[in-house]
């Protein structure tokens, strides 16, 4: 029996951060929480690209073109989807997200989620570096160990 998994090393590893620029008050707390955890794990500023969007809806696309940049071993991704009174956030929110998933699915490196998707500022603010913690931090962990993980699986694939 084999138990993988991987390790958050940055050392080394080209990451692009795509962030959009809506709700920029979170967004920006988001892409600040993702850099931190990076560096912290040994990825220098270097190797890193912060790619900015309009909005959420935004996303994939630059997602995509980043990973076919063939430039990044990671990808994290970063947004933030409030919701209005009007249906608008059920397609901004789920349009965003499955674009994401379909470039999780077709491309070859790990793209860490990072979208929040709330009800209110409130919400957003406390997984924003508030009391929920900072999913740009958790994403940005979270594409640096499965970019680890690939790197074990490709390498146990050649042996
Ligand atoms: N984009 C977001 O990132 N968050 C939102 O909450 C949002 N709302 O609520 O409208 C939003 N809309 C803009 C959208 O992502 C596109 O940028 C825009 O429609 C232009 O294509």
């Amino acid at each position: 029996m084999a138990e993988l998994s991987g390790t958050p090393r940055g050392e080394g590893r080209r990451i692009a951060v795509v962030a959009s620029r809506f709700n920029e008050s979170i967004t920006r707390a988001l892409v600040d929480g993702a850099l931190d955890a990076l560096v912290r794990h040994g990825t220098s500023f270097d190797d890193i690209d912060i790619i900015w969007v309009p909005g959420a809806w935004e996303l994939p696309l630059a997602v995509r073109s980043a990973m076919a940049s063939e430039r990044y071993d990671a990808v994290v991704a970063l947004g933030a989807v409030i919701r209005g009174d009007t249906p608008h956030f059920d397609y901004v929110a789920g349009e965003a997200s499955r674009g994401l998933a379909d470039a999780v699915r077709e491309g070859e490196i790990p793209v860490g989620f990072g979208l929040l998707t709330c009800d209110n500022i409130e919400q957003a603010e406390a997984r924003a570096g508030g009391i929920n913690g900072n999913k740009g931090w958790d994403a940005a962990l979270a594409a640096l160990e499965m970019a680890d993980l690939m790197q074990h699986l490709d390498a146990t694939d050649e042996s």
